[in-house]
Formats: C-alpha cells, sequence, structure tokens
C-alpha cells in the first residue's frame, strides 16, 4: 500500500468510526416523531387517569379541586396542567400503601427511602411495573454507551434503596454482566474492579470520587482498571466535580437521574454523544417545569422545579409528583437521534436552600467555588448553624495533598494558609455574594461518601433548643 493509500485508508477509518450510529436500545420508542409520541403519551395518561380514579387518595384529592368524572372528561395531554400535584407528604400521610392503585397481592417488590426526614416514602412494584423499570435501565445503559457485552460493576447500594437493585435488573435485561458490589468496601470495590476487569461503573459522583482518591492515596496504578465509562447519579452533582471525577479516574462521566416515587433510577440519562442534558424516557413519564411558587408550567428552556406524571404505571402511578427538583426542560433534536426530551443536570433539591444572611444558595453553587480553586481537594460540608437569630455558615473544605507537601503541615495562623482561607472566602462572596467562616481541613478529615454524600450538616435545630 503507498503512503497515500494507507492515510486515505486511516481516514476512512477514522471518519467510519466517528460516523459510527449510536447504539440505541429500543429505537421505535426512543426515536418516534414528537407527534407519535404525544398521540401515545395521550392514550397512556387516559388510561392512568382511570386507573388512580379507582383509589380513594385520588378519589378525594380531584374532588377536592372540584374534578368530576376525570377518566372521561379528559381529551387532550394540555388537560393535564388542570390537574392537582402530588406531592411527597402525600406519601408519607398515607404510609404506608394508601397511594397503591393494586392489592398486595399483585405487587412484585416493595422499595423505600431512608426516611431521615420522617417516615419512609414507600414504593410498591407489580410484574409489569419491574419490566417497564427494565426497559428504562436498559435505554439509560445503552444511552451512556454501555454494550451487552459489558461487565457492570454496580456499587449503588443494595436493599430498600431503589439504585441498587433497580440498575442491577436493567443491567442483566441489558444482557451485560452485573457485579451486584453495593456501597462501601472500597478497598475490596477496587480490587474487584482490577480483577473483574468492569468497563462500567454505577455509583453515586461523590462515592467514585472516594474510590478515585482512595487508588490515589494507596498508590494504586489506574492502568490496573479497566473503567471507562461512569454512570453517575443519585445526588446533585456539578460540572466541577465531572472534571475532577474525570481526571482522576480517566473515564467519560455521566449522569443519571430517577427517584423512587416515579420508579428509581433510570427516569433519565445523559447521552454520551450529546452529553447536554439526560433524555426523559417520556413515553414512560410525563415531564413538566412548573414554577414552585404558583404551579404554573413554564415555557421551554426556564429554570423551574421538575414534575412527573407516570404514564406506565400500575402500582403506585403518581400524578403530577413534586420532585422538589430544580431544572430545565429542552425540545430541540440531540445529536444522539433520541426525540425525547432532556432535562438540564438537576442544579439542587428546593429544600436544600440555604439562606445565609439573607442571600439564597445551594450547596451545588459552593461546590462549584470551592472546586475551581486549585489547592483544595473536592472534599467538603457546610454546617450552618444559628447566631443571635441569624443563620451562619461554616464551609469545611480540605485542603490538597499538593498543597501540604508544599507548604508543611496545615496550621492555623500559617501565612499561606491564611491567605488561602481569604482566597475562599474572597471567591464565595464574588460568584454568590456569600458570607461566609471558611476552615480548612487537613487531608482526608472529611468523612468520605459510601452512597449518597451528607453536604450540609444543620445544627440549629440543635441551636434553638
Ligand atoms: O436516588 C434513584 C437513583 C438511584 C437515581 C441511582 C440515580 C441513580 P431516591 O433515593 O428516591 O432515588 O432519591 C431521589 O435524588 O429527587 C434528586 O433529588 C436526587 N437525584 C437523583 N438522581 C440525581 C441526579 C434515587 N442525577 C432524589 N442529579 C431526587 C441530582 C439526583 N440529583
Amino acid at each position: 500500500m503507498t503512503f497515500i493509500a494507507f492515510w486515505a485508508n486511516v481516514d476512512f477509518l477514522m471518519v467510519a468510526k466517528t460516523k459510527s450510529e449510536p447504539f440505541i436500545w429500543n429505537k421505535n420508542a426512543e426515536c418516534m416523531s414528537r407527534g407519535e409520541l404525544r398521540a401515545l403519551q395521550t392514550k397512556r395518561l387516559s388510561e392512568m387517569l382511570k386507573r388512580v380514579s379507582k383509589n380513594e387518595f385520588y378519589q378525594k384529592r380531584f374532588a377536592e379541586a372540584g374534578i368530576t368524572n376525570l377518566a372521561e372528561n379528559f381529551k387532550d395531554l394540555s388537560d393535564l396542567k388542570s390537574l392537582p400535584f402530588t406531592y411527597k407528604y402525600d406519601l408519607r400521610n398515607n404510609y404506608p400503601f394508601g397511594l397503591f392503585c393494586e392489592p398486595l397481592s399483585n405487587v412484585s417488590r416493595i422499595h423505600a427511602s431512608s426516611g431521615t426526614k420522617g417516615k419512609p416514602t414507600v414504593v410498591g412494584y407489580t410484574k409489569n411495573d419491574l419490566e417497564t423499570w427494565k426497559e428504562a435501565c436498559a435505554r439509560s445503559l445503552a444511552c451512556a454507551g454501555a454494550k451487552p457485552a459489558d461487565i457492570v460493576h454496580n456499587a449503588y447500594g443494595y436493599g430498600l434503596f431503589t439504585g441498587g437493585l433497580g440498575m442491577h435488573y436493567g443491567i442483566e435485561h441489558f444482557g451485560a454482566t452485573v457485579i451486584p458490589a453495593s456501597g462501601g468496601r472500597t478497598q475490596q470495590q477496587i480490587l474487584l474492579l482490577q480483577d473483574f476487569g468492569s468497563r462500567i461503573l454505577l455509583s453515586t459522583p461523590s462515592y467514585a470520587l472516594n474510590i478515585a482518591y482512595h487508588m490515589e492515596e494507596n498508590a494504586i496504578d489506574l492502568s490496573t482498571i479497566n473503567v471507562e465509562i461512569g454512570i453517575f447519579g443519585a445526588e446533585p452533582w456539578t460540572e466541577e466535580l465531572r472534571k475532577q471525577i474525570e481526571s482522576k479516574l480517566q473515564i467519560k462521566a455521566l449522569d443519571i437521574y430517577g427517584l423512587s416515587e416515579i420508579m428509581g433510577p433510570g427516569v433519565s440519562m445523559e447521552c454520551l454523544e450529546g452529553r447536554k442534558g439526560l433524555h426523559v424516557w417520556e413515553d414512560l413519564f410525563l415531564p413538566e417545569i412548573i414554577d414552585p411558587k404558583t404551579g404554573e408550567i413554564l415555557p421551554e428552556g426556564e429554570e423551574g422545579e421538575l414534575v412527573f406524571t407516570n404514564i406506565q404505571k400500575e402500582a403506585i402511578p403518581v400524578i403530577r409528583y413534586r420532585t422538589g427538583d430544580i431544572s430545565r426542560l429542552y425540545y430541540e433534536p440531540c445529536v444522539c437521534g433520541r426525540t425525547m426530551a432532556r432535562m438540564e443536570r438537576v442544579k439542587a433539591r428546593l429544600d436544600d436552600m440555604l439562606i445565609i444572611r439573607g442571600v439564597n444558595v445551594y450547596p451545588s453553587e459552593i461546590e462549584q467555588a470551592l472546586l475551581s480553586i486549585d489547592e483544595l481537594a473536592p472534599h467538603y460540608q457546610l454546617v450552618v448553624n444559628r447566631e443571635k437569630a441569624l443563620d451562619v455558615l461554616e464551609v469545611q473544605v480540605e485542603i490538597s495533598e499538593e498543597i501540604v507537601a508544599r507548604w508543611g503541615e496545615f496550621e492555623d495562623g500559617q501565612v499561606e494558609f491564611e491567605t488561602l482561607t481569604q482566597k475562599i472566602q474572597k471567591s464565595l462572596k464574588e460568584n454568590m455574594g456569600l458570607t461566609a467562616d471558611v476552615k480548612l481541613m487537613k487531608p482526608r478529615s472529611v468523612p468520605r461518601s459510601e452512597g449518597k454524600a451528607v453536604r450540609v450538616i444543620d445544627k440549629r435545630s440543635q441551636a434553638a433548643k
């Protein structure tokens, strides 16, 4: 082969490679026209309303809103906006099974939230629901670039939390090999990653970072693991954290979203090709963005609260569920070919908002500011307290190992560390108008996450006593 012919061939191969079609799990569903999708959504919502109309809670809720003969009167998808919302407290107040629309004899599995803020919220799945969930997870895996030949290390917690078992059965259905690692025992997880050669890692982003740091601290060579793609979710994370995980683990990190009340993981997934927003599996979950104060639906692209309606669920379908998550929706076509709407990565939960000396701030905004300061490690906690009827915030953040190596062991009062503290305070002030105390922490002193990270420690209720 001549030199020119050789390069022409390489060029051809590269074009062929870059032009290779994305692997789409269910092309008929994921790429249908918006018109077809709307017709399907209308049909499914109409059937769903018949189903929920038999449930006592919904009968009462609709009657209170002056809605009668709902199932008969429902004509078009736009009628959705006249339906009342469902809230997390509705599930708690009707604990455990009050919102179920099927007898327990038809329910194959129960999951529940941890209940740290009160009674757990309990959800159930019929056999068909479990099939639908597997489908949503399989679509999500393909969307992230996984292949049925892959080995998938699943470090989401197994148990009542939907992350572990939800993805587990999705991975099996997809045809890949699942390693049911669950959360914790990081040393052993790394051993499994090394010995089993998983190409896909599933965990919370904070736990992925924990794995990365554990490897670095124990001088474990990155080349001993084979992970190329991370599917991370279950907690808010920022672009800055994505960059850190990607550079520390040398992988592509993608965002997966979900919530137990609607299904679990796999409600939406970022695609490998676009990496700009998460495709919502809209033939299963109807998304809306509303103004959290007025409840009005907001136009495309505006930031507000995500609301979901189940249109393909039997055991506990939820109508207009107020997720409390802040995001935006976009309907423009995506490079990957999927026609389903995309939601922007969740910025935060509405109830995570802190009001510090009159400034409204979300933990993710603080994370963004901290992670762009080179001298810091991405391990932090926010301690909120009350002094003289005012909320005060202490940002506790670790200094990086490199800085300790350069400046020596961390000591209060040392000039370099004083300057660093001031730099952080200035960044918080300039970026979000926030006045906070900053406490530099020694490397490895902020507790590491094994599941959902605890970012905020709220001492206000203790202070009030
Ligand atoms: O966290 C389900 C899940 C498991 C999603 C594994 C992704 C991966 P819940 O425990 O019910 O369910 O918590 C749901 O977690 O309302 C969001 O506030 C938050 N959340 C979930 N995924 C993301 C994400 C699972 N990708 C709550 N980004 C949701 C930001 C997320 N927040």
